[in-house]
């Protein structure tokens, strides 16, 4: 008999182009289902979550949805029915600080006790703040991992993903 297969659903939020679309792209199996259009030769996206998926293993399957850009009034978005939260920064883009509080709040209400990670992304930039700089300056709680990454080349994705399973495990084994 074929094993029932438990899918988990991570929510993926962040200020404006701090790179949400390119994370879930690199860990979504068949890159992200995103509903980008072009208006006035720009980039321009639908109020559609995009979406990707990613297979664990034969039990675990991941889907993979992240907040299109500012186009989405987000005070009226709901996000508290997911398994798993990831919060993004651009860490180099002092003046979407503002903005992140604001999500992570909401975030922050509408996780419960499930697991969660801030990603300080664009690591690579040269004015990058260290993770530990934006854990003071964006009020992270010590209880909250602040991940490195440089999502352009998929640097420190994989252990972002790992650290909210190793989230799960340790739920389960204290429940
Ligand atoms: N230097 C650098 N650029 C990055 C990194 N990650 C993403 N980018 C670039 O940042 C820009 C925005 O990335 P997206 O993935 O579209 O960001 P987003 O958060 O989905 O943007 P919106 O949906 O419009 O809010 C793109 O040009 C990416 O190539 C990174 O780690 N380093
Ligand atoms: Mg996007």
């Amino acid at each position: 008999m074929r094993e029932q297969v438990s899918i988990f659903k991570v929510y993926i939020d962040g200020p404006f182009s701090c790179g949400k679309t390119a994370f879930l792209s690199y860990l979504s199996e068949f890159g992200a289902v995103t509903t980008e259009s072009v208006e006035n030769d720009e980039p321009f996206t639908l109020k559609v979550a995009d979406f990707g998926r990613l297979t664990v293993d034969e039990n675990i399957l991941l889907y993979l949805f992240a907040r299109p850009n500012l186009s989405v009034d987000y005070s009226h978005h709901s996000f508290d029915n997911f398994d798993a939260y990831v919060m993004m920064v651009d860490s180099a883009k002092p003046d979407s600080f503002d903005e992140f509080k604001a999500l992570f709040d909401m975030m922050l209400w509408a996780r419960g006790d499930c697991p969660i990670v801030v990603i300080a992304n664009k690591q690579n930039k040269p004015n990058a703040l260290h993770p530990d700089d934006l854990r003071i300056i964006l009020r992270i709680p010590d209880d909250i991992s602040v991940l490195p990454c440089v999502t352009s080349t998929g640097e420190g994705v994989a252990g972002a993903m790992i650290a909210l399973c190793e989230q799960y495990r340790t739920r389960l084994e204290i429940d």
